[in-house]
């Protein structure tokens, strides 16, 4: 059948839409038709061409919401007609690490998705003749597009497309930083360095667990507004006390140093700072940002020997087809707000105007509709 996509080309070229050629799902897959889906910095990223395993011409996306419009032989757990969000982190139930609870990064097709491909190593898509790859399992710029039953995450029918699409990455990775990665606790301070789309539900998942002291750090002056909406307490640009006086900064606000704190920049600098400015012997530092290929983070080993703890939250330690239903259902109740961190909404003709919005830093979450 024939989609309506945003195909990326090549690194750093504006995507251009295309009509495209979409296969049907094999077994064990389902159609998905998306209604709607935001742009994340992480599209942008692999669009610039740091990605190592950017692979092009690709259809970028991966926060995307729809509608399942054919289902594969032996699919058991989806039907025509459900609502449902694609996953970037699948949930099998089945393998080593689903098993072992220990962790959300389900293993079953991560080599396949980061290579572009289907579990069965083709790609779905062809434009003119010409493969196209997959991105992320997603692939959510585009209008119909295929996923593994184990990928997609049924929801309520009620909820709208528009808004709960960010559920599929930015709100599950900030919120479930805190809540299922770090486990900050009531009470807690916690420092949150990048406000943008992930940053600014960190923020608001710090709020909705009870910490006290919520300090927010960002080169742009124009975040803290939207931050301290979603329950920042302080605001600290790097340009005002110094990039190397940050650290200081940190623990002179909060006698010592944070007890958690969350790099939402993909900057390695920022890390450390991110890292050391956590409290001597238990601060914890989640790096959820994610840097270019080649970049590595380095501290002294000082900074772990007196108890300060280096961690990584990939999709916010959610497990996708159990977790973002629930989610869900928090913004539905009125316990999230998703509203407020949409700041653009566009018709897909438009995409590359979402990442210039992002780049020029004038957008928290612009979402494309279709
Ligand atoms: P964004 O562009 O909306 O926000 C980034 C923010 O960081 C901006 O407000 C920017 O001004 C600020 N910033 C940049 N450099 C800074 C610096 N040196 N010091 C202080 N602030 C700085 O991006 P986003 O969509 O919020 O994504 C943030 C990061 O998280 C990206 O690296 C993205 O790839 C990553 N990400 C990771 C996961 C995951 O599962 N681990 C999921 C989604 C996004
Ligand atoms: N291909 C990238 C991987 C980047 C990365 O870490 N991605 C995050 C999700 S970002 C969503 O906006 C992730 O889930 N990581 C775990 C995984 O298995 O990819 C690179 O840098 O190579
Ligand atoms: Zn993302």
């Amino acid at each position: 059948m024939k989609a309506r996509a945003a195909v990326a080309w090549a690194a750093n070229k504006p995507l251009t839409i295309e009509t495209i050629d979409i296969g049907g799902p094999k077994a064990g897959e389902v159609l998905i038709e998306i209604m709607a889906t935001g742009v994340c910095h992480t599209d942008a990223y692999t669009l610039s061409g740091l990605d190592s395993e950017g692979r092009f011409p690709a259809i970028l996306g991966h926060e995307g919401a729809g509608i399942v419009r054919e289902v594969g032989r032996g699919v058991t757990s989806l039907r025509v007609g459900d609502h449902v969000i694609p996953l970037y982190t699948p949930e099998c139930r089945e393998c080593k690490t689903c098993l072992s609870r220990r962790s959300n990064l389900c293993t079953s097709i991560r080599g396949t998705q980061g290579l572009g491909l289907m579990p069965d190593k083709t790609t779905r898509f062809s434009c003119d003749g010409g493969e196209i790859f997959h991105y992320m399992g997603c692939s959510t710029f585009s209008n119909f597009t295929v996923l593994p039953e184990i990928a997609v995450a049924r929801i309520r029918q009620d909820a709208p497309f528009d808004k709960i699409c960010y559920i599929g990455c930015g709100v599950t990775t900030g919120i479930g930083a805190v809540i299922y990665t770090a486990k900050v606790w009531p009470g807690a301070t916690v420092a949150v360095f990048g406000l943008g789309g992930i940053g600014l539900n960190v923020i608001q998942g710090a709020r909705m667990v009870g910490a006290d002291r919520i300090i927010g750090v960002d080169l742009n002056p124009a975040k803290a507004e939207m931050a301290r909406k979603f329950g920042m307490t302080d605001f600290i640009n790097p340009q005002d006390v110094g990039s190397d006086k940050i650290v200081q900064a940190i623990q002179d606000l909060t006698g010592g140093g944070v007890d958690f704190s969350f790099d939402a920049t993909g900057n390695t600098t920022v890390m450390r700072q991110a890292l050391e400015c956590c409290h001597r012997g238990w601060g914890e530092s989640i790096v959820i940002g994610v840097a270019e290929a080649g970049k590595e983070i380095s501290t002294r080993p000082f900074q772990l020997v007196t108890g300060r703890v280096w961690k990584g939250s990939a999709f916010g330690g959610a497990r996708g087809r159990t977790d973002v239903p629930k989610i869900v259902e928090w913004y539905m109740d009125g316990k999230i707000n998703i509203d407020d961190l949409i700041t653009h909404t566009m018709p897909l003709e438009e995409i590359n105007t979402a990442f210039d919005l992002m780049r020029e830093g004038k957008s928290i979450r612009s979402v494309v509709t279709f």
